[in-house]
């Protein structure tokens, strides 16, 4: 019999009102099923936003320093249970071991970071413009705030979110990706073990249709926080700018590596294999292009090609494997529509493109390079979310940013080169909220403010000093000591006369 798993509302461990359920299996093998968890509904999200605002009303009030102690104790559990929490994402999502295990440090640095920020929470004071009269602004908390979030991180992407909105006296709705309901609730579990008081935080599963489109809804809740595709965000930003709600996208990337003739290409290379084929090309922040300046272009893709074909597929908790499966059966096929579209615009396929013989118990794909792309095609110009390298030759540092610039999206991008003036060029030029030199388009820290221009968000920063502000409104004070009227813009210090 499958395990089976439950919400966590009002404190209890329930399974959705309806009673149905929803598969979650391995990966990379189809055949190993890792339990049933709750198929939850609108029914659901009300009994959840129900006990979350009544759980508002007392967390707000514990100070925020010994909120931050509590965020403290997540960060020591996390680190505690690291080794069982990653052995189990790569059985749930497949990305290789060495990944889960980074995936889960990024939500213990973040714990740590954000149990700090406890204690600071600054707001600002300013002289009055009237005598014997404070000026102040505080932090304060929401209300619930509903956390919608990804499966490529499923660690790391919740504990952004969660703990700042957590550590300013917020209650949380958590809706995992269906893909990745497991590692949720071991993250709720954590939390709870850490004393976190039981309504704070209600976990309810489901698919996005269902449950993510209620919770968008409620009229109860002020927050929604949303990491997915652009597509999805734009329906859910409609929908919160009808309800006047507060919303945080993170959204797609269409990366570039820019590589310049003047390259350490052996740093390149391993830069554009990470970027490219790490977390099998499944990261927002993933190199799916790559553009090479004209007199190393081809030297650098006889490396790479080499490198790329040498990738291990497999289980990634087998040691030795390089690159995981994909998430599922749809990304597979995503991928494959993304090959033929390639090659019927005239793209060189030289590596990859199909799925391996005799790995048909998994999702997955071997990793694929196509040369000779067009700027401004499809392959050039789209998210794919899987392992593809679209191959660009431009002739100088103007036309790589061009190619960099022209894309719709905007969240990373890197650029070899070892001269200092191209370098800080690119960071001054190219059109993204993050930009590398000498490093590929992924592995942003967790202290920094994470996000993008253009449509890859809408304004915000996940992370860094930034996100206290989203999960927590400015409060003015001013208090009068005076004694007396006094009125402000009227009754003027100098006495200034009307
Ligand atoms: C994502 O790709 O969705 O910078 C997040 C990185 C990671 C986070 C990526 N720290 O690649």
């Amino acid at each position: 019999m499958a395990e089976l798993f439950k919400n966590h509302i009002d404190g209890k461990w329930l399974s959705a009102k309806a009673g149905q359920t929803f598969e979650n299996r391995n990966p990379a093998k189809r055949d190993d099923l890792i339990g049933l968890f709750p198929a939850s509904s609108a029914q659901d999200v009300d009994a959840a936003v129900r006990a979350a605002k009544q759980a508002f009303s007392t967390w707000r009030l514990v100070p925020a320093p010994k909120r931050g102690e509590l965020l403290y104790r997540v960060g020591e559990l996390l680190r505690k249970y690291k080794e069982d929490i990653a052995r189990g994402m790569t059985r749930e999502m497949g990305k290789i071991l060495k990944e889960t295990r980074g995936d889960v440090q990024e939500g213990i640095d973040t714990a740590f970071y954000v149990a700090g920020e406890g204690r600071r929470l600054f707001g600002e004071t300013t002289p009055a413009e009237l005598p014997n009269k404070f000026a102040m602004s505080v932090r304060a908390p929401i209300g619930v705030c509903a956390l919608v979030t990804p499966w490529n991180f499923p660690m790391a992407i919740p504990t952004w979110k969660m703990f700042p909105a957590l550590v300013c006296g917020n209650a949380v709705i958590f809706k995992p990706a269906e893909d990745v309901p497991h590692t949720g609730t071991i993250l709720v579990e954590i939390l709870l073990e850490a004393g976190l008081p039981d309504e704070v935080i209600q976990l309810v599963h489901g698919r996005g249709e269902q449950v993510g489109a209620a919770m968008v809804e409620h009229p109860a809740i002020p927050l929604i926080s949303f990491t997915g595709s652009t597509e999805t965000g734009r329906i859910v930003g409609e929908t919160c700018g009808r309800l006047h709600k507060r919303l945080s996208l993170e959204m797609g990337g269409k990366n570039a590596q820019i590589v310049m003739d003047d390259a350490d290409l052996d740093l390149a290379l391993e830069g554009a294999l990470w970027g490219a084929f790490g977390t099998t090309g499944q990261r927002c922040t993933a190199t799916s292009r790559l553009i090479i300046q004209k007199k190393v272009h081809d030297k650098f893709l006889g490396m790479l090609e080499g490198r790329a074909k040498a990738l291990k597929l497999g289980d990634g908790r087998k040691k030795g494997t390089d690159v995981g499966p994909l998430i599922n059966e749809d990304a597979v096929r995503k991928v494959e529509t993304y090959v033929d579209i390639g090659q019927s615009e005239g793209a060189k396929l030289v590596t990859g493109g199909a799925r391996p013989a005799k790995m048909s118990g998994g999702n997955f794909f071997e990793p694929t390079i196509f040369t000779n792309v067009k700027a401004g095609s499809r392959l050039e110009q789209e998210e794919i979310f899987g392992p593809v390298l679209s191959v660009l030759r431009v002739k100088d540092a103007d036309e790589a940013f061009a190619v960099n610039n022209d894309v719709k999206y905007g969240l990373s991008s890197s650029i070899y080169t070892r001269d200092v003036n191209t370098a800080f060029r690119a960071l001054n030029e190219l059109d993204n909220g993050i930009t590398y030199v000498n490093a590929p388009t992924i592995g942003a820290e967790a202290h920094l403010p994470f996000g993008g221009v253009k449509q890859t968000g809408n304004g915000h920063r996940e992370g860094g000093w930034e996100v206290y502000e989203f999960y927590s409104e400015t409060k003015v004070g001013y208090a009068d000591f005076s004694g007396t009227l006094q009125r402000a813009q009227i009754d003027t210090y100098l006495g200034t006369p009307d």
